[in-house]
């Protein structure tokens, strides 16, 4: 079998009792790696003002080889907070309004990912198949090939691929477009973002869409396709069902007793419509008063991106909102939302979601949602939650035993948690059965190997 090298923006190294990653890439490939052994190479989280022509650090943990490089304060600066997070994060999420483009910060993409191909090439030797992680790297294959690499090189992305009419107001779209024919395998998360893909090429007239999920473009051929991320459903059944006994989990049970408890987990980000979600909870409960006393809203949500205005400016409204829903609906004895805005251990997590009546997932744009999934998982087959989810997750295409619901329709999503709250036991065990069997089907070593296989056939 060749030997696997990933490579993503940003790898960390486990550590005992160091934090779990609070972030779906990191925790899906770790799972994925860790099952079939190889290399990990990218970004330590370090920088410095001078680049340093420092060796690649390797470290090896188990079954993975990790090779990690640092960057400069201003690559940091333009390529990853610039560029990745303030044009293709808001662009591939549908927020034009959000994008800021930057001549500098543009350049700078370009430049720390020749940087990362300088980097990478060296270490690969003649059969490895190469595995690229997300819009942080897109036009790193072209760099690769450029260097003379002739090597399988396949590309996954987590995020959402918008419709031509939003990608295309981004003023280096063909650049990116182009990079992306440099691969052997394009993989999106659902077939919505394959053909959102397939459609600007040619709408466009930049290329044309072969049978078989083919392109042919910038001189090149090269297959596209759709793997939706997962999760390890049994080992993480397994593990929900043990952290039931977890001192900190069992303290949370007894705080809610005579409750339900409701659990959103999701990084601080604009993509996740945390400030929807709480107007829809305070909604439901000013027009369910039945409910009053009787569920608490525990919002798990750790900071991430704070360097970027939009994110550290987003921390603060969210902490004012909670406030202000607590001291308009609460009591001298009831705390309507629990807000904590910092991550949690992972058995801890499990537990809470095993927990909870309802996992509300309600993302305005995601490119699957990790945590949809675990919630499934986590459940009690006896007892199972309900899953209240967005409409315009990757996931709710796969969770059809879910609520689904319009994320920016207050009221619908406040009517869904009213109806999650009083479901039979028996609608609640039925539909959670068919989100179960599908995920124990269709769990992360499935999109690896697919995504794999497809790769070694392109
Ligand atoms: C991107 C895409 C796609 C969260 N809080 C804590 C914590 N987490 C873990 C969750 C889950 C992961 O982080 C979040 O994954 P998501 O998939 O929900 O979201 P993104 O981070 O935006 O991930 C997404 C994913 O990539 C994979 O392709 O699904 O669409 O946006 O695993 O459990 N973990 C711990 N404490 C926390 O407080 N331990």
């Amino acid at each position: 079998m060749s030997r696997l090298v990933i490579v993503s923006n940003r790898v960390t190294v486990p550590e005992k009792g160091g934090a779990a990653p609070a972030g779906g890439l990191a925790v899906a490939l770790r799972a994925a790696l860790e099952e079939r052994g190889g290399v990990w190479m990218g970004w330590s989280g370090k920088s410095s003002g001078v680049r340093e022509p420092a060796p690649l650090d390797i470290k090896v943990h188990g079954n993975i080889t990790y090779a990690l490089t640092d960057l400069t304060k201003t690559d940091v600066e333009e390529y990853y907070h610039g560029f990745a997070n303030r044009v293709l994060w808001p662009i591939c999420h549908y927020r034009l309004d959000l994008a800021e483009y930057g001549r500098k910060e543009m350049a700078g993409y370009f430049r720390v990912n020749r940087f990362f191909a300088q980097r990478l090439a060296p270490l690969i030797e003649k059969d490895d198949i190469i595995w690229v992680h997300d819009y942080h790297l897109i036009p790193l294959a072209s760099e690769l090939r450029q260097m003379g690499l002739k090597n399988k090189i396949g590309f996954f992305l987590h995020i959402p691929w918008p419709p031509a009419d939003v990608l295309f107001t981004m003023p280096v779209h063909e650049q990116i477009m182009r990079g992306l024919s440099q691969y052997d395998l394009v993989g999106f998360q659902t077939v919505h973002d394959l053909d959102n893909f397939g459609g600007g090429l040619v709408r466009e007239g930049i290329g044309e869409r072969l049978d078989d999920n083919k392109f042919s473009t910038y001189g090149r051929t090269f297959k596209g396709g759709f793997y939706s991320i997962s999760i390890e459903t049994k080992e993480f059944a397994e593990f929900a069902r043990k952290a039931a006994s977890n001192v900190m989990v069992r303290k949370a049970r007894q705080s809610v007793e005579g409750r339900n408890l409701i659990i959103g987990v999701d990084r601080l980000d604009y993509s996740k419509g945390i400030t929807q979600r709480i107007d829809a909870f305070e909604r439901f409960i000013t027009t369910n008063p039945a409910h009053q006393n009787k569920v608490t809203y525990l919002q798990i949500t750790p900071k991430s991106r704070s360097e970027v205005p939009e994110y550290e400016q987003m921390q603060r409204t969210v902490a004012e909102q909670a406030g202000r829903v607590n001291g308009a609906i609460g009591t001298v004895d009831w705390v309507p939302i629990r807000y904590i805005n910092r991550s949690v251990a992972r058995p801890v997590l499990a537990g809470l979601y095993r927990l909870a009546r309802i996992g509300l997932v309600t993302p305005l744009r995601d490119g699957m949602n990790l945590v949809a999934k675990e919630y499934v998982a986590a459940q009690d087959p006896d007892d199972p939650g309900v899953l209240v989810l967005s409409r315009f997750a990757g996931a709710a295409r796969e969770l059809t035993g879910a609520l689904l619901v319009n994320p920016y329709d207050i009221e619908g999503t406040a009517h869904a948690i009213a109806r999650g709250l009083t479901m039979s036991l028996e609608e609640r065990k039925q539909r959670w059965e068919k989100m179960m069997d599908h995920l124990l089907k269709h769990d992360i070593n499935r999109w690896c190997d697919d995504f794999l296989q497809d790769l070694a056939r392109s």
